[in-house]
């Protein structure tokens, strides 16, 4: 499959609370990204990163009365609009928008862009569930409401920027979910979301959770965004990740779950974006968890041991 891929760097750690993860971009690519996607058949073009204001010269609180306590929520909103003006454009022009974050809240933006001109399905890779709202969230970190957001949940619907135009909670899946907030279980269970929990991957096998994964996201859909957070994977094998949760998915899981996704792609050309986030290269080891990144990247686009 010829498909030219655009890397789209979204140094942004606003959303998370430990310092770091605006360094993924940099250390993903440190890793080769770029050949490794040659070597899935791939051509990358690398559009560099957005630029972005440091936390530190922002106020956090700003503008925060009917925000509930959401973090540095304006310099999110102005990022992912970016984003999803990237993504949208880059989908636009013929080619596969490849998001490098930062933290999750940039998804906000890479769902938005993505769901614009087509019904969009989504699989989610992740220890945690990013379904709180401003007024839910025990952290105040948007990088745990990116699909709340996407979805138009709680104060998020009164905006215009957050909530994904043709995204469906009953086209969302996730895979390996084993961390949730006691509100987000409420939500959850309201919602029309399916869930597959790392319990599931351990009854059952990770490609056949995949499958069924994808078949919720391709139902009805035109295609299909997946968002991987590194923290989906056992703390073990990636450790530099902000909020590393025991108990994810091996090195071999995870290569297997992506080329399920793969293999899917190559018979149905499912696949619409890809984000890739929350390395933070300073709690790594020895950029363990960046290479995984574009190992597993190359894997989801089809890159075979033989
Ligand atoms: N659910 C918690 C923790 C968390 C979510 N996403 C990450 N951590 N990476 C929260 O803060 O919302
Ligand atoms: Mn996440
Ligand atoms: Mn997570």
């Amino acid at each position: 499959m010829d498909r030219t891929v655009r890397i789209i760097g979204a140094p942004m750690d606003y959303g998370a609370n430990r310092r770091g993860v605006d360094m993924g971009p940099s250390a993903i690519r440190y890793a080769d990204l770029a050949d490794r996607l040659g070597e899935a058949g791939v051509e990358p073009i690398d559009d560099g990163d957005l630029s972005m204001p440091r936390a530190e010269e922002r106020d956090p609180d700003a503008d925060q009365p009917t925000r509930g306590n959401a973090k540095f929520l304006r310099e999110v909103e102005d990022v992912c609009r970016r984003v999803s003006d990237r993504v949208a454009a880059t989908l636009a022009d013929g080619e596969f928008p490849l998001v490098l974050g930062g933290d999750h809240s940039v998804a906000i933006g890479s769902l938005a862009g993505s769901a614009r001109e087509a019904d969009l399905g989504a699989i989610w890779f992740d220890a945690h569930a990013d379904l709180n709202t401003p007024e839910t969230s025990p952290s105040g970190n948007v990088h745990g409401m990116p699909l709340a957001a996407a979805l138009g949940y709680g104060a998020f619907g009164e905006t215009e920027w957050a909530p994904a135009p043709r995204l469906r909670a009953s086209s969302i899946a996730y895979v390996g979910l084993r961390s949730i907030d006691e509100r987000e279980r409420e939500l959850l269970r309201e919602s029309e979301l399916t869930v597959f929990t790392m319990s599931d991957i351990d009854q059952r096998g990770v490609s056949s959770v995949v499958e069924d994964a994808l078949s919720v996201a391709t139902d009805g859909t035109d295609g299909v965004h997946v968002s991987l957070d590194l923290d989906w994977l056992d703390p073990k094998t990636a450790p530099g990740v902000g909020t590393p949760v025991r108990g994810g998915v091996t090195y071999r899981e995870a290569h297997a779950a992506l080329e399920a996704l793969s293999r899917r792609d190559r018979a149905d050309n499912i696949l619409r974006s890809i984000d890739v986030v929350e390395v933070n290269p300073i709690l790594d080891e020895g950029n363990e968890t960046a290479t995984l990144a574009a190992e597993l990247t190359a894997s989801a686009f089809g890159k075979r041991i033989f």
